[in-house]
């Protein structure tokens, strides 16, 4: 197993990351997720297979057991004119950051931001965000491509970025979802420079094989499909998870995926709960984070680890 997630651990040394959920606030031991709680776990322990160690790089720090890291960077004073530039440059110390530890292949980034969906046009956070995070990141992608991410709204007062990340000593592959064109192939309508990301992000170690799902949302196409209808929006984000799944050889119904839902409005939490557990497999677990989505005719984001059997005739690693 590269990694194990889990809700709702007991407070406990070691492992790669302690994720808590509703805090601002980074610690040598916990990545902070600054949206509030609507429903479900307080935090996400990530586990490893080896002894994890605190590992630091300028800004960037985190734990990392030999195979994989997860870190974190936070920036503060986002909001400005400088915005653009403040993001490039976290981005370049970020994988400057993990070329420096030995971990080079970025597989997965989470970027959580204060008003997102501030500014019209191509002057929108998002938006201007999507232009640093592509100018930072300009000569570094390696082979294995763009990694999975989110990118969603809170927190508006503390004028900050938060990222945190897990990237890996080997690389793995980046999936692409068929019903949806490639965020970093979208036409000029959604702003000035696409979406740097991969819609997942697959990992294979020990045997196992671990889909990390982007946030995913009610976009078929390139467009977003159901304005304004909550349910047919989670809807269709779980027929686009279904389908990333499936393009990664797995079978959804089959699978107990650790899950963080984006909800723009707290007032659709029980419509939310209604429409998505049906949709859900049975042994799937989520928490329900407050946030706004990049877009703003967007209602609900869900991203989450999936873990897969592994292939047919792969080989598994020789050395057990
Ligand atoms: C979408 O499908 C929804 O910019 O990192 C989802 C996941 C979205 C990641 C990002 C944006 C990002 O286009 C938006």
């Amino acid at each position: 197993m590269p990694f194990d997630v889990q809700f709702d651990t007991p407070a406990s040394a070691g492992g790669l990351a302690r994720v808590v959920f509703d805090s601002l606030k980074a610690t040598p031991h916990t990545v902070p997720v600054p949206l509030q709680i609507l429903r479900g776990s307080p935090n996400e322990h990530w586990t490893a297979a080896e002894h994890c160690e605190p590992v630091e790089h300028g800004p960037v720090s985190g734990h990392a057991d030999g195979h994989w890291l997860f870190g974190q960077l936070v920036v503060n004073d986002l909001l400005g004119e400088q915005l653009e530039q403040r993001v490039a440059a976290a981005y370049a110390e970020l994988y400057q950051a993990i070329d420096a530890l030995g971990y080079p292949h970025m597989l997965r980034v989470w970027n959580y931001m204060s008003c997102i969906n501030q500014g019209a046009g191509d002057s929108e956070v998002y938006k201007r965000f999507c232009v640093g995070r592509a100018q930072g990141i300009a000569q570094r992608v390696r082979g294995s491509g763009y990694p999975a991410a989110t990118a969603i709204g809170g927190a508006d007062d503390a004028n900050a970025l938060y990222i945190s990340f897990v990237a890996g000593k080997q690389a793995g592959e980046a999936l692409e979802n068929p019903r949806q064109v490639s965020a970093y192939h979208y036409p000029r309508q959604y702003g000035p420079r696409s979406p740097s990301f991969a819609r997942g992000y697959v990992v294979t170690s020990g045997g196992q094989r671990v889909l990390l799902a982007s946030g995913t949302a009610s976009v078929a196409g390139h467009e977003t499909k159901w304005p304004g209808d909550v349910a047919a929006q989670i809807g269709e984000s779980v027929i686009n998870l279904r389908e990333l799944v499936a393009a990664a050889d797995g079978d959804f119904a089959n699978t107990r995926p650790i899950l963080r839902v984006y909800l723009r409005d707290a007032g659709d939490l029980e419509a939310t709960e209604r429409a998505l557990e049906p949709l859900l497999p049975s042994g799937a677990s989520y928490v329900l984070l407050r946030g706004d989505i990049c877009r703003s005719d967007l209602l609900v984001e869900i991203d989450g680890v999936f873990h897969l059997p592994l292939l047919g005739g792969e080989a598994v690693e020789h050395g057990e």
